[in-house]
């Protein structure tokens, strides 16, 4: 072999064949071309989606939230809450499970003839505003105080214990047996989402406890619940108002979807005023409860 030739021979062994390069360009774009098809499906679908959710009616409200429960209409205690309201206030709704987290990456959000708003507090304030609804009106300005006081604890300070017990004490084996369906892809997630989950319940604070401490923190919750409760049929009295929603929308998931769990025991045996309050509450707004959990799919 000429020395020339052996120069030849070792350039060809360093650069990669054109035949090897066009397969690479080509294995890039069918990727490109795939993300391309997948994104512009995805679109499609979306708008398609938001064009069904704009021709439910005026003023008639979508909720979008995570999926049913087997036991009680909805997993989140925000999304049972928020349909809880909807039906104390007597605006038409309808559900969609589609597309469970909204404008700010939370589950429930609301579509309102075209328009999007996420926070299911933020979402009953405006309601109330729109449709003229108040139901503290009739309240002194001290029992409003209490009303408040009671929202805030339920869902600022109660629902981190809660979530605590589901997603870190139980590791969320509860609530994906107690989920009506769940997507192959929700299982695969669980380790990833329940990380992300001890994450927030760290930086909260809540997360940095002892079960046991944690349990005792929430018990006082509960307890101070039941003696403002006492023997009213409703926590501000006779008549039922915002914060019942909210209360509602978290001890129906203790009622029926922590089994085994100390809170369980809490509502059922210790402060069984609690007990009897999720089921007047259920009994009044929710007649229909179990049509709801065989409730179809908006599609
Ligand atoms: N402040 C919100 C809380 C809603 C919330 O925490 N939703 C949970 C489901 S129960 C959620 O979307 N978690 C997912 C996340 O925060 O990334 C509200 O009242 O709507």
């Amino acid at each position: 072999m000429s020395v020339g030739a052996i120069g030849d021979f070792q350039a060809c062994q360093r650069r990669p064949s054109h035949g090897f390069e066009n397969g690479r360009v080509a294995t890039a774009a069918v990727v490109l071309l795939a993300f391309g098809v997948i994104s512009v499906k995805r679109y499609v679908a979306k708008k398609n989606r938001r064009r069904r959710w704009a021709a439910v009616g005026k003023d008639v409200v979508v909720v979008h939230g995570l999926g049913k429960g087997r036991r009680t209409p909805n997993l989140s205690p925000f999304v049972l809450t928020l349909e809880t309201y909807l039906r104390l206030a007597k605006i038409p709704y309808q559900m969609d499970y589609e597309e469970p987290f909204g404008p700010k990456g939370q589950s429930p959000w609301i579509t309102l003839n075209g328009q999007e708003m996420g926070d299911s507090q933020l979402i009953i304030q405006m309601l109330g505003r729109r449709f003229g609804k108040d139901f503290t009106a009739s309240l002194t300005k001290e029992q409003k105080g209490a009303a408040r006081a009671f929202h805030m604890m339920v869902t600022e300070h109660l629902a981190w214990g809660f979530r605590l017990w589901r997603w870190v004490e139980n590791k969320g084996r509860l609530m994906l047996q107690e989920m009506d369906r769940v997507p192959f892809i929700v299982r695969l997630l669980m380790p990833l989402k329940r990380r992300q989950i001890f994450k927030s319940l760290y930086f909260q604070g809540i997360g940095r406890h002892s079960a046991e401490e944690v349990h005792d923190i929430i018990e006082r919750d509960l307890a101070a619940i039941s003696f403002y409760l006492g023997d009213k049929p409703f926590l501000m009295g006779s008549d039922l108002c915002e914060v019942d929603c909210a209360l509602f929308g978290s001890l129906a998931q203790i009622m029926w979807n922590y089994s085994g769990s100390p809170y369980e025991t809490m509502v059922k045996v210790k402060y069984p005023n609690l007990k009897e309050y999720v089921l007047r509450v259920k009994e009044t707004l929710w007649p229909d409860w179990d049509q709801c959990l065989k409730r179809p799919k908006m599609s």
